[in-house]
């Protein structure tokens, strides 16, 4: 590290600097981030769009006594650059090293901890009212963008804090781009905003008229009053922000460092709820990331010079995502009512192909999880087959809609659950590993989890057909073939496929585990101890005649499965046979462990939870 930001420990620094280090900074803090995520992955566009928005709010306020609240955080890379963290940059993502996202535990400039979109607003609003209740002076800025803007948590939040009044900053990180093209009312609404600069001008004005107006008398008071209002709804249908109870600034340039601070320094003597309205660029000043900014949104490694990215996905070994995007693409073909929903994620999920073609049958619903499930209930209840396509996290902002709009009333809504398992450097927010928990409880639903990119194609073919609620769970890893006799056997609710027969003890696999159980069934082969190796298929409902048998056989049976041991698939398998009082079974549960995962590549952190096949017969024959 060379330059001013090597001399940067702590935001203190930043101020003793004048407006043309301050450039420099911003140059030099872009190089960092452009160098560690070419190496490393990251969330670069978006990080490279805050860097002067970060040297402003640091520049202005006092972190840690002020807080700065980042809204996911995927775009807090120059905050923690400038917040001591630069000497560690490199060690991004990387197991033991800095967290992609705002972490408490890991600076205390970071005050809260978070991962997943919009948990901004309420949060600032709460650290904002402990300040209060507290009797303590500073400030509490949420920093958020325009996609997470639009959903219902932070309308919570905003209508909260407009009706309390709070003493809140909210700066709007308005690059006009979500992870792919924006969708939705609100994105729309913000861009009549950026059109009509010409509002707060005449706001100002009428501001004037307004204080000269004493002298005039009352009555004259609320006639200017009233025309301002009737001039802000002529300018800016709604105000909405206004109208929410914000002081409403902007749009400035998020990108010009002199507009920023002189704005954070007037608005920062307010007291009362404040709404910053800044525009920046996605990926600004890495030319491939201002082209493409949804392709740079989230990258693994990448050439500086070329911008070519390092596909994860390339290669013989085809993601799952990518076999449920050619399949939900055939059965469009097939049925007219297949539709498909997707919170914000359409590339992510791989439904961009079926967008093309069904453009009519395509919801992009923006970062509204519980309204994507809710919206796919009443799709379903007016006639049509709706597939959710969406990530495991992601999916538990829905629980709710799950049991009280699609569980309940037994609606055929298809959950295509992706990133079930370990999401790898993304971390304990991102992990999907209570999916099979919450569920397998869930009354009437079917729980599938496909051992291969083949039999996710049969499952999804399936759930089309049986029109009842289906949850389908598969991981971020290779979804190569896994070759069995029974392969592509037909597929019955309920019934497993056996894929190994061997006298010593049996694996149940679920899902991601299954070629790590026959693996596992090698290793241990070669010792001497010979495994039966059965694929589940169902997480619910379990195969009772498979269960029943090996009960008879007495073998020992141990339970894989890439997520949370309490209350997943190794736990249902108890509470069978705890229900049908079988008592003399031994079931060991192979599971990821009851505590939130760190980040770290997948392979690695499968290892260090004892899920890789030779860990896995070494548990194994140590138990027998
Ligand atoms: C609840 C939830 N759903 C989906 C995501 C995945 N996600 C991460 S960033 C992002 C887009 C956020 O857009 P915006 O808030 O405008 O910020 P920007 O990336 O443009 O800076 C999405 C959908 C998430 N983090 N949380």
């Amino acid at each position: 590290m060379s330059g001013i930001l090597k001399d940067i420990a702590s935001p203190a620094d930043i101020k003793k600097l004048d407006m043309k280090q301050l450039k420099q900074l911003a140059g030099e803090i872009r190089e960092r981030i452009i160098d560690v995520t070419s190496k490393k992955g990251g969330h670069i566009a978006a990080s490279l769009g805050t860097v002067e928005l970060a040297i402003a709010m640091h520049y202005c306020l006092e972190s840690p006594k002020d807080k700065i609240v980042w809204d996911v955080g995927h775009q807090s890379y120059a905050h923690k650059l400038l917040t001591g963290r630069a000497g560690n940059f490199d060690t991004l993502r990387e197991m033991g090293g800095l967290s992609g996202f705002p972490r408490a535990e890991e600076s205390e400039h970071d005050p809260f901890t978070c991962g997943h979109s919009a948990t901004s607003v309420s949060s600032a609003l709460g650290l904002a009212s402990a300040r209060d209740l507290k009797k303590e002076d500073h400030k509490v800025v949420a920093v958020i963008g325009d996609a997470s803007l639009a959903t219902g948590l932070a309308f919570e939040g905003m209508n909260h804090a407009g009706h309390m009044r709070s003493n809140l900053v909210i700066v709007l990180n308005d690059n006009e781009q979500f992870i792919s093209k924006p969708v939705g009312a609100m994105s729309k609404y913000l861009n009549t905003l950026i059109a009509n600069p010409l509002y707060n001008k005449v706001r100002a004005e009428a501001e004037k008229i307004i204080k000269a107006i004493p002298k005039l008398g009352p009555g004259a008071y609320k006639a200017v009053k009233k025309f301002q209002e009737g001039l802000k709804n002529l300018l800016v249908p709604g105000i909405l922000f206004e109208e929410l109870g914000f002081r409403y600034f902007g749009p400035i340039d998020g990108h010009d460092l002199g507009q920023m601070i002189s704005m954070f320094r007037k608005i920062l003597l307010l007291k009362e709820p404040v709404f910053i309205h800044a525009i920046t660029k996605k990926g600004k000043g890495y030319r491939f990331a201002e082209e493409d900014p949804a392709r740079f949104h989230g990258v693994t490694s990448f050439d500086v010079t070329t911008g070519r990215i390092d596909d994860a996905d390339e290669g013989d070994e085809r993601s799952f995502t990518r076999h449920f995007s050619e399949k939900i693409i055939e059965l469009g073909c097939k049925e007219p009512r297949v539709v498909a929903i997707t919170a914000a994620m359409p590339d992510g999920t791989g439904l961009q192909g079926f967008a093309k073609k069904f453009p009519d049958r395509f919801f992009d619903v923006g970062i509204t999880e519980p309204h994507a499930v809710t919206f796919a209930a009443g799709l379903a209840r007016g006639g049509m087959i709706p597939v959710v396509a969406i990530y495991s996290t992601f999916l538990q902002r829905s629980y709710d809609q799950l049991i009280h709009d699609v569980a309940l009333q037994r609606l055929p809504v298809i959950l295509c659950i992706d990133r079930a398992g370990l999401a790898g450097k993304d971390g304990p927010t991102h992990h999907g590993v209570f999916d099979i928990s919450y569920t397998r409880s869930l009354p009437g639903f079917i729980v599938m989890a496909p051992k291969d990119g083949a039999e996710l194609k049969l499952m999804l073919e399936k759930a089309v057909e049986w029109g009842k609620p289906v949850a389908i769970r598969y991981p971020r890893a290779s979804a190569k073939r896994i070759v069995s006799a029974s392969s592509c056997a037909p597929l019955e609710i309920g019934r497993s496929e056996l894929l190994r027969e061997g006298k010593d003890l049996t694996i149940l696999a679920v899902g991601s585990m299954v070629n790590t159980a026959l693996a596992s069934g090698d290793v241990l082969s070669k010792k001497g101890i010979e495994a039966t190796v059965v694929n589940a298929r169902f997480i619910s409902p379990l195969d009772k005649s498979m269960l029943e048998e090996i009960a008879r056989s007495g073998k020992k049976i141990f339970t894989m499965e890439e997520g949370v041991a309490d209350g997943g698939f190794g736990s249902a398998v108890l509470e069978f046979f705890e229900r049908e009082n079988i008592h003399h079974v031994k079931v060991r549960r192979l599971a990821l462990p009851d505590e939130f995962i760190e980040h770290g590549a997948r392979e690695e952190l499968l290892r260090k939870y004892h899920l890789t096949p030779d860990e896995v017969a070494a548990t194994i024959e140590a138990e027998l």
